[in-house]
């Protein structure tokens, strides 16, 4: 099946094995916070906060680091091609189970045991702040609240986790994407909008007068259109970060839950790259609103993925999962994602871009669209299966995670 679409690809001038060894080198960051909620380690029984939630109480999510360190391995063996880790402040581990430390005195001590797992198994770790799910953020405000007290604190915070960051990607060899996501805004009407804005400014003026060395950390920022609880207003704004980034020399990261419906990141990746020599992207699915479903094969997505092929952004556009659903198996949502976002790369990779590029320029619209349609069908299928079987990774993967469920997942209590 593989040699007859080898064949049938080549028709339109694919190169499947080109696409394939292609995709395999894309590196893929995912989120540790799908294994447990986004609840981390500090306080197992803690609620999230910050205009985001999970929903659902499916049995089996990871109690803590054991349980994740487990679990994490389970579901990378059943995700094919290149992948890092994304890191939450929230899951600093404490030496001998002592009590978890304030989030403005974390170090690198607390996330040693995180390289050590890493490097064993030569995955890079990304790394965020954790800006929620704490009582100084409990009124959705932090970098930009009008309590300079408060503000401190969380410029403390981020301050540590860019040393952490900047110490793991001097560790591991390779940068450590740091990204800066806060809930801050308001519920209802506000009074003054560039108040808190401005102070979020200042905030981010002071975190970042810190300099690292660029080769091993990579700073973006990640605005959002409104969180639940608060609505009316959000201080970190797609134009308030893109400007930030723009004029400080840093990177923006777009999350494709973060805009209003009928706006599209795969129409934005361009326009950034056009104007900054790299991105970020947080992949999920949103439904109405920001919802973080588990991302699906779907014409979005893989609109986003041709994008960064058709872009060479291969290596310029760093790409992160962001989703967490707890209504279904753990390890079932960790993977159906990631397959899918695999799946759109080698998708993408299997287009023939230039072509498309020349019929457009030509303003050959007639046969652009006879092509675009065409390419719909051909046997994608056989070409993935292949990708799959020089990966090592199975098909039919669900009897494992269902074995798994029974064998390990039940049991927690
Ligand atoms: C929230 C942002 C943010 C978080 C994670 C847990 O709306 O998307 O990226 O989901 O930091
Ligand atoms: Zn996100």
């Amino acid at each position: 099946m593989y040699n007859h679409a080898k064949t049938g690809y080549q028709h339109w001038g694919v190169d499947t094995e080109d696409a394939i060894a292609r995709c395999a080198a894309i590196p893929l960051s995912l989120h540790c916070w799908q294994g447990d909620d986004v609840t981390g380690f500090e306080n197992p029984g803690g609620a999230l906060s910050g205009g985001i939630q999970t929903t659902g109480n499916y049995p089996g999510k990871a109690r803590g680091k054991d349980d994740l360190f487990k679990d994490l391995d389970f579901a990378y063996s059943l995700i094919p091609g290149k992948k890092r880790l994304n890191l939450h402040a929230i899951y600093g581990i404490s030496a001998g189970g002592a009590a978890p430390v304030k989030r403005d005195e974390l170090d690198i001590v607390h996330f040693e045991p995180w390289l050590a797992w890493a490097r064993g198994r030569g995955i890079g770790i990304d790394f965020n702040p954790t800006l929620f799910s704490h009582p100084l953020a409990s009124e959705g405000l932090t970098l930009s609240h009008p309590d300079r007290k408060v503000r401190d604190f969380w410029i403390r915070h981020v301050k540590a986790t860019r040393k952490i960051a900047a110490y793991l990607g001097e560790q591991q060899g390779s940068p450590c994407l740091h990204n800066i996501w806060i809930p801050d805004g308001l519920k209802d009407v506000p009074a003054d909008r560039l108040g808190p804005r401005e102070r979020l400014r200042d905030s981010l003026d002071q975190i970042f007068s810190v300099s690292y060395d660029r080769s091993f950390i990579i700073d973006v920022m990640e605005s959002k259109v409104f969180g639940i609880g608060l609505e009316s207003y959000t201080v970190g704004s797609a134009e308030f970060y893109l400007s930030y980034a723009a004029k400080r020399g840093l990177y923006p990261l777009l999350d494709n839950g973060h805009y209003h419906p009928t706006e599209l990141v795969s129409d934005k990746i361009s326009s950034v790259l056009s104007m900054f020599d790299k991105m970020a992207l947080h992949i999920t699915r949103p439904v109405r609103w920001d919802s973080d479903h588990v991302p699906l094969f779907e014409d979005e997505i893989r609109e986003i993925t041709k994008e960064i092929i058709r872009c060479r952004g291969e290596e310029r556009v760093l790409i992160g999962l962001d989703y967490f659903d707890a209504g279904i198996n753990r390890i079932a949502a960790w993977v159906t994602g990631a397959r899918n976002v695999q799946k759109a790369l080698l998708y993408a990779l299997l287009q023939p871009h230039d072509e498309l590029k020349k019929l457009q320029d030509a303003l050959n619209f007639s046969k652009l669209l006879v092509w675009q349609e065409e390419l719909k069908t051909l046997p994608f299928g056989a070409v993935w299966e292949e990708y799959l079987r020089r990966q090592n990774c199975p098909g039919d993967w669900f009897p494992a995670v269902e074995q798994y469920e029974t064998e390990v997942l039940r049991k927690r209590v």
